[in-house]
């Protein structure tokens, strides 16, 4: 069989096998097609079955989370954990508090996990999990009925050497604390079973904002290889939650200036630079809507959502030169690729998940529009993560600085390894195709010694 025949029959063996996972198949797809050049020069893959083995979960938990909100109510949501896959190490990836969540985004995100995960070069494996709840409008005493509920069926899945969840959309230190104290109730135990917990009680300095700042360090180190680099530099960056907060942030000490960020809700365009302060205090400690940006700042400018023109996302018509999508998946696609485009825009880096759509993406690699792909780009989050179980296993505390410098080897390590792997087959720069075939390697070799599980 060829290996194009190999890859239709995959998808097609999923789509049938999974119906209605659209973002999955998106997912699996974007992996399969560039591990083509690879497959071709390893049969073992083929004979070992492994793609057949690795699109499928080793295991899928869903339950039900029942809870009672403030007036007494009953109220029920679905709770997801996918454990993808632990060929490397003991599951790991993020939980997602999001109304829009189920199974099929789930299994997306913990399938890009595997290869996120294995890149880091850590030895973590690939989950994802999460819930339907929406964690906004509700009391803090709401958030932590919800967190004590789903953490009691969750609990029985979870270990420190088993599987170790974090955040991700809806889910940030006050979900995670509300979790651990219920895990520790119900265990009896104090052990490093989420990641991203209070600086206080086990958690690591540099965790919050270790994603954003990854993101920064990784467009620096492609910026570097083209003898270029952030300073100077206008970038637009979508969202206003942990990514994209800590992508700004990171930014201005790269001495680049970050003009724009968003929510669900309508988007800010300040010309004079994102102000961080008011920033933070709009959604870290208000959880407000960026409409209060506008009052605080009417120099900047604030576009609704709705009044996006059709089938674009405001903030890719801002002229920039390095954009930094760091909200949802599919929030660019070719409309807003065109636009960035047309305006000058020299680089896309990927602060969170599949952000880019399959379109997009084909118009970036043939524009030769420099690209940094979120399982890269993103990468520092869980890296970081990581190397805050080390510090809870070894029941050390790291310093902010070592913590950060560990960080930015690990983006610089990365991005060698992916172009490194793209240069390896004959598509030097193609980053996406060096991630993906390098992430994947080394899980699906390890998969091959462990036999047939
Ligand atoms: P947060 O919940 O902190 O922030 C998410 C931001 O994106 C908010 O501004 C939110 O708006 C906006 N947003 C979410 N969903 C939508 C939507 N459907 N349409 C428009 N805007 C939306 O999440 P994070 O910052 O942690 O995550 C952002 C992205 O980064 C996700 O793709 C996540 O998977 C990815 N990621 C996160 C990591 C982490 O360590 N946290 C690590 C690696 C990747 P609003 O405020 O209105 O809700
Ligand atoms: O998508 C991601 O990498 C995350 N949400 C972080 C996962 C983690 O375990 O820190």
């Amino acid at each position: 069989m060829s290996v194009q025949d190999y890859i239709d029959k995959i998808m097609k063996s999923t789509i049938q096998s999974t119906p209605g996972q659209t973002e999955f198949y998106q997912a699996v797809e974007e992996v399969l097609i560039t591990l083509e050049p690879l497959l071709k020069a390893e049969p073992k893959y083929d004979e070992y079955n492994i793609l057949e083995r690795i699109v499928i979960p080793e295991r899928q938990i869903i339950f039900r989370v029942v809870w009672m909100d403030d007036a007494g109510k009953i109220q029920t949501n679905i709770g997801y954990r996918v454990q993808f896959n632990s060929a490397i190490g003991p599951y790991k990836g993020g939980l997602r508090f999001h109304p829009s969540v189920n199974l099929g985004i789930i299994k997306f995100l913990g399938f890009e996990q595997i290869f996120k995960n294995s890149l880091t070069g850590l030895p973590i494996g690939g989950a994802k999990g999460g819930s339907n709840f929406d964690p906004k409008g509700k009391s803090d005493a709401e958030v932590m009925r919800f967190c004590q509920a789903f953490m009691t069926e969750l609990s029985k899945h979870i270990g420190e050497t088993r599987d170790v969840p974090a955040g991700d959309i809806g889910v940030g230190g006050r979900e995670i604390g509300y979790m651990f104290g219920q895990y520790k109730r119900l265990s009896g135990k104090f052990e490093g079973i989420l990641t991203g917990k209070g600086v206080n009680w086990g958690g690591s300095l540099t965790r919050t904002e270790a994603t954003g700042f990854g993101s920064v360090y990784f467009a620096e180190n492609i910026l570097n290889k083209q003898g270029d680099s952030l300073k100077g530099k206008i970038a637009t960056v979508s969202g206003s939650g942990n990514v994209a907060i800590y992508t700004i942030q990171k930014l201005y000490d790269m001495e680049a200036k970050p003009v724009t960020c968003s929510d669900s809700r309508g988007m800010i365009y300040d010309e004079n630079g994102i102000d961080l302060d008011t920033l933070k205090l709009i959604k870290e400690v208000h959880r407000n809507s960026l409409e209060e940006y506008a009052k605080i700042h009417p120099e900047s400018t604030y576009i609704p959502t709705h009044k996006y023109p059709e089938n674009t996302n405001a903030v890719w018509s801002v002229p920039c030169d390095i954009a930094f999508p760091s909200a949802t998946q599919n929030e660019l696609n070719l409309n807003d690729i065109k636009n960035l485009h047309k305006n000058g825009c020299i680089l896309v880096c990927e602060g969170a998940n599949m952000p880019s759509t399959p379109e997009a993406i084909e118009y970036i690699l043939e524009n030769n529009i420099l690209y940094g792909p979120a399982k890269a780009a993103n990468a520092g989050g869980v890296a970081t993560s990581q190397l805050e179980m080390s510090q809870n296993a070894s029941m050390q505390k790291w310093s902010f600085a070592e913590v950060d410098s560990k960080l930015r080897t690990i983006m610089k390590s990365i991005f060698d390894l992916s172009y490194e792997t793209s240069k390896e087959f004959d598509d030097e720069g193609n980053l996406m195709m060096g991630a993906n075939i390098a992430g994947f390697r080394k899980v699906a070799d390890s998969m091959i010694d462990q036999g047939a599980v």
